[in-house]
């Protein structure tokens, strides 16, 4: 598999040109490589087509305040799997989308491994976001929301819900990674704010904007 040479300094490079990388991380069969291919190409991959590889990564520019970020987005390649996703592969990753299936306990169980390898190994000021993915299988749901933000409160990372299905907050995911590395890095834009304050605010608005869209929908 083809990867960018990375180091140091090119990070920092990348960084000077709002160029970020984004690593998807999770069980296998949570969803990752249909998250990016929905958030890339605005399909949906079903069925057994992707369920043992994954794609390696792919680019996608986006405008937030004007500006071009451009997000090289990682996929584990099936590597999850194995559960030998290398510590090398996510040690310079900007932000780390974590996910899990919202009708799956084991994923969600995993998490904490997850997370505690992302302590342990990620730079320690990556921006982390937790994933409950699959959220349109209502009735093979297991991991309701408040366990989900539960867990995500006590390792103090944002949390959404997602659906690849639908289309349910994917794009506004990496708009708002987006928005928060863009932060972090650019001064005009900084508001003073850690990015992960500000992915957290985000999520927040966002959730309010829905629950305004189903009320006034209703009445
Ligand atoms: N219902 C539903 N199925 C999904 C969703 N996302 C992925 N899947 C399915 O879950 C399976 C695993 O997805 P995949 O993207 O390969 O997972 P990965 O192993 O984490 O990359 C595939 O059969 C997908 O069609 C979703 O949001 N909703
Ligand atoms: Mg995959």
């Amino acid at each position: 598999m083809s990867r960018p040479v990375s180091s140091a300094s090119n990070n920092q490079n990348n960084a000077q040109q709002n160029i970020f990388k984004v690593m998807l991380l999770g069980d296998s069969g949570v969803g990752k490589t249909c998250l990016l291919v929905r958030f890339k190409d605005d399909t949906f991959l079903s069925g057994s087509f992707i369920a043992t590889v994954g794609i390696d990564f792919r680019n996608k520019t986006i405008v937030i305040n004007d500006k071009q970020v451009k997000l090289q987005i990682y996929d584990t390649a099936g590597q999850e799997r194995f559960r030998s996703v290398t510590h090398s592969y996510y040690r310079d990753a900007n932000a780390l989308l974590l996910l899990y299936d919202v009708a799956s306990i084991i994923s969600f169980n995993n998490v904490r491994v997850w997370l505690s390898d992302i302590n342990e190994y990620a730079h320690s000021d990556v921006v982390v976001m937790l994933i409950a993915n699959k959220v349109d299988k209502t009735s093979e749901r297991v991991v309701t929301r408040e366990m989900g933000e539960k867990l995500a409160s006590e390792y103090d990372v944002t949390h959404i819900e997602t659906s690849a299905k639908t289309g349910l907050n994917v794009e506004f995911c990496f708009k708002a990674i987006g928005q928060a590395l863009l932060q972090q890095v650019d001064s005009t834009v900084s508001n003073g704010e850690s990015p992960s304050k500000t992915l957290n605010n985000l999520v927040q608005l966002n959730d309010q904007s829905h629950k305004h869209t189903l009320c006034c929908s209703f009445s």
